[in-house]
């Protein structure tokens, strides 16, 4: 089972079922439920989920009815580095004298964690990611994204792009927050799959496209196996001395860097998939 937030018409944004093989989405807001992350507070919800999708009372919109809103209503959203050998190589070559620390932090008990946006900062599928103006290699991250409620307990699975600035993060470590954060540069969705597992999850593969005036400039691919860190780990490590009233979303890092010469431009397409969840497409637009 998925879930989203939508908008149908003019109303306020909504919180949406979509089962298997549908092309319709439940909306729940007639079983009283208007915000995703207090549905994923309950003890039940997935039995309650269950109980709701063969519901006959609850109005069913076809997909091209709604506006697909991003996944979060007050969520944090948080990511981890350096998860995926491929990371530390490039974090590696794009830095000079911060590249032992991204080395070290590969093998180290702790874990990278960065705080990467704030929920209302955060771009939902059809809408822009951004790139900074005073930046000069930008690059989108696609990784799994694991949603927790405020207990810790790992509820979902979406799909993230933590869109990067690579020369600011390269120029010195201590420039990362404002490579990572800043208007535009996290964007969630489509839905968020609700019922698996990491085991389940371990086994799909994250893909992206990117498109320039409808040709692919770019194309790559990883097995979710390969961060190297269990789950249980970051949320651990997330949670630590932390509390998430609402619940937080955790980007998991990503496995896939185009080549060094690679940068976005304005007008890019970039199409994010996971084929358990969706694909997530955003135009880049420069901020
Ligand atoms: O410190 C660099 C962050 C790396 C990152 O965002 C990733 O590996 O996904
Ligand atoms: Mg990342």
């Amino acid at each position: 089972m998925k879930l989203c937030r939508f908008r149908h018409g003019d109303a306020r944004p909504r919180v949406g079922l979509l089962t298997e093989y549908s092309r319709q989405v439940i909306d729940l807001t007639r079983a009283g439920i208007e915000r995703l992350d207090e549905l994923l507070e309950e003890k039940n919800f997935l039995a309650r989920l269950t109980k709701l999708s063969a519901d006959p009372e609850l109005p069913r919109l076809p997909l091209g009815d709604i506006a697909l809103l991003r996944p979060v209503d007050e969520q944090e959203v948080w990511a981890v580095g350096v998860t995926y050998l491929r990371s530390k190589a490039a974090r590696m070559e794009e830095s000079d004298f911060s590249a032992t620390a991204y080395d070290r932090v590969y093998d180290a008990p702790r874990p990278e964690l960065f705080f990467k946006s704030q929920p209302q900062k955060v771009v939902g599928t059809g809408d822009s990611v951004g790139i900074r103006r005073d930046a000069k290699w930008n690059v989108p991250e696609p990784e799994l994204a694991l949603v927790f409620n405020s207990r810790g307990t790992l509820v979902g699975f979406t799909i993230g792009n933590d869109m990067s600035s690579r020369d600011i993060e390269g120029e010195n470590l201590l420039y990362l927050p404002q490579a990572k954060i800043y208007d535009r540069a996290c964007a969630l969705g489509p839905w968020i799959i609700v019922g698996e597992n990491e085991k389940a999850a371990r086994a799909w593969t994250i893909k992206i496209r990117i498109s320039r005036a409808g040709k692919e400039v770019f194309g790559g691919a990883t097995k979710i196996d390969r961060i190297k860190r269990p789950f249980a780990q970051l949320r651990d490590y997330l949670f630590r001395s932390q509390t998430f009233p609402r619940g937080a979303v955790l980007l998991t890092g990503t496995g896939v860097v185009p080549d060094d010469n690679f940068t976005l431009r304005r007008g890019d397409e970039i199409a994010i998939m996971v084929p358990a969840i969706g694909t997530l497409v955003n135009m880049v637009v420069v901020v």
